[in-house]
């Protein structure tokens, strides 16, 4: 008898949350900077914003984010994650922070505004590392179940991004150590799925002054919430 092979899952959009926004993009394109001017144009609405991170946003998807980008961690035992671990440990602090941080605020009604979300793991460990998109869609309905309704990609050229941090940290963390090669798929990756999901991102002209990607973030932020 031959074996039952299991037929492909057809994809099922996922339920997103109107008052989930992402920020997105490679090395240096100035979110954390437009994540504070977001946080303080929702603030001016009296409602409230948690502002969260990934990896990490919770105690222990932090304790992974060290695991994930300790640049000795892995060296001391001679011994780096391969591809799928780094996947599947994103996912674990991903897991962790939906249940404790974003869903409970998304349900007393609070704006959550995330510093990366799922869409960098497909950027960075489905274009940069080149692990299957299909697998990562897997994971991400099955252990996320839930999506942004919004998402701004700060997009800037890899060197350009790169040279605004350069020597901001004494080592630089294990992902921010790969090459430039690295960097350019996971930037093709970021716009090739904002293109698939036009009414969901808003790319935004990074290489401009921090002022002007600000303004342009909030911007569009407004105008999204108008045509909600
Ligand atoms: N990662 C992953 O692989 N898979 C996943 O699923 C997830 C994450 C969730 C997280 O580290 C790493 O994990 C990240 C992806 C990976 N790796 N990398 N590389 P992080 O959060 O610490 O790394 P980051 O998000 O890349 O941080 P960043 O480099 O600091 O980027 P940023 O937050 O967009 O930039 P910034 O801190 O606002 O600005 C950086 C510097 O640039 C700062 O000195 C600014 O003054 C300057 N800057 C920013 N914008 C401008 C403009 N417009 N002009 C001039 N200078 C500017």
């Amino acid at each position: 008898m031959s074996p039952r092979i299991p037929r492909p899952q057809r994809s099922v959009p996922l339920p997103t949350h109107p008052r989930f926004i992402t920020l997105e993009g490679g090395e240096g394109a100035g979110k954390t900077t437009v994540l504070n001017a977001l946080r303080d144009a929702l603030l001016a609405g009296d409602e409230e914003v948690v502002s969260t991170r990934e990896p990490g946003g919770t105690p222990l998807a932090e304790l992974i984010r060290g695991l994930l980008l300790n640049p000795h961690a892995d060296r001391a035992r001679h011994e780096a994650p391969s591809a799928e671990t780094e996947l599947l440990l994103m996912f674990a602090a991903r897991a962790q922070h939906v249940r404790e941080t974003i869903l409970p605020a998304l349900e007393r009604g609070a704006w959550v505004l995330s510093d990366r979300f799922t869409d960098s793991s497909y950027a960075y460990q489905g274009g940069g590392r080149g692990l299957d998109a299909g697998f990562i869609a897997e994971l991400e309905r099955r252990v996320v179940g839930l999506q942004p309704s919004l998402t701004l990609l700060l997009d800037v050229g890899v060197a350009q991004g790169r040279e605004r941090t350069r020597g901001r940290d004494l080592y630089p963390d294990r992902i921010e150590a790969e090459r430039d090669e690295f960097f350019e798929r996971v930037r093709a990756a970021y716009l090739s799925r904002a293109d698939a999901e036009p009414r969901r991102f808003r790319v935004i002209d990074a290489t401009q002054t921090v002022e002007r990607v600000s303004e342009e973030a909030v911007h569009q932020l407004r105008d999204w919430q108008a045509g909600a």
